[in-house]
């Protein structure tokens, strides 16, 4: 499939989501057909046993130009969607979640935002009028706690209001050093430690509650020691990327994204 030819690509991460999934899709759908953009849906799926999985081939049966990874164990949410940004092949990549807690009505705000020549477009919670929404206070402690700490850790990240939104955009081809064998979270501290010099943009956004299905990632008992281990390795990807620039090299990483 030609790349260029693709406007963009929305990658979704997806664990047994057949609540929220058809309705997500017909919403994207519409928002984007509305606005003549040829899009691809990337769902990235590990062993959803809820149905998730034959919504995901239906819809990729009737659009063409969507295509899907299945694995066959649990990964993560990081390598999920990492997998996903490899195979893309929108000229831009969106990432958001599949529960609606990244609301696609701002997708045309980032879309645009990425053709004003950004690099990366985060929608953020915590820059001049986005909102958190109405979430529970150790919710609340737990997002304010990791985001001042990917803050304190990563200088790619010390500039960025909300380093941990998940709900982002960027240029198909930028550099994504992670190993495939890395558990996580947060693709977007690793795109940005990954990379020096780029222009990034925050626009707000309202983050929503989960209505419908489970949390998965941070109801998960090894929630913390993960993080913490994935701010380490993005630390890691940052030193050798500024190594990089300042005229050294590296051959740590098993793989990286292709042009
Ligand atoms: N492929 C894959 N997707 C996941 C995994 N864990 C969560 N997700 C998806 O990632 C998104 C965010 O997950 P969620 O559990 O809602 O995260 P939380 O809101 O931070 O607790 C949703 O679309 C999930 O279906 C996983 O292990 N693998
Ligand atoms: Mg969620």
């Amino acid at each position: 499939m030609e790349r260029q030819n693709i406007d963009l690509t929305i990658v979704l991460a997806t664990l047994n989501e057949i609540e929220n999934l058809p309705l997500l899709c017909s919403s994207i759908d519409s928002i984007l057909t509305k606005q003549k953009i040829k899009y691809q849906l990337l769902f990235v799926d590990d062993n959803s046993k809820d149905g998730t999985r034959e919504f995901i081939i239906d819809y990729c049966n009737k659009n063409p130009l969507s295509k899907y990874i299945f694995n066959e164990s649990k990964q993560s949410p990081l390598i999920a969607r990492y997998q996903g940004i490899k195979i893309a092949d929108g000229k831009y990549i969106i990432t958001m979640d599949a529960d609606f807690q990244h609301p696609p009505s701002y997708l045309m705000n980032i879309y645009n935002a990425l053709l004003k020549n950004y690099d990366i477009v985060i929608a953020s919670r915590y820059c001049k009028s986005g909102s958190p929404g109405n979430r529970k206070v150790v919710r609340g402690i737990i997002s304010r706690t990791a985001t001042f700490l990917a803050q304190l850790l990563l200088r790619s990240s010390r500039n960025i209001k909300d380093p941990l939104s998940g709900y982002f955009g960027f240029k198909n081809g930028l550099k994504l050093d992670i190993r495939s064998d890395w558990r996580g979270y947060e693709l977007g501290v690793f795109l940005r430690a990954s990379n020096n010099n780029l222009k990034i943009k925050e626009i707000p956004y309202k983050f929503v509650e989960r209505e419908r299905g489970k949390s998965k990632v941070t109801s998960s008992p090894d929630f913390v020691k993960t993080y913490m281990i994935e701010l380490l390795r993005a630390k890691k990807v940052e030193i050798i990327s500024y190594r990089q620039l300042a005229g050294g090299s590296s051959r740590i990483f098993n793989f990286r994204m292709s042009q």
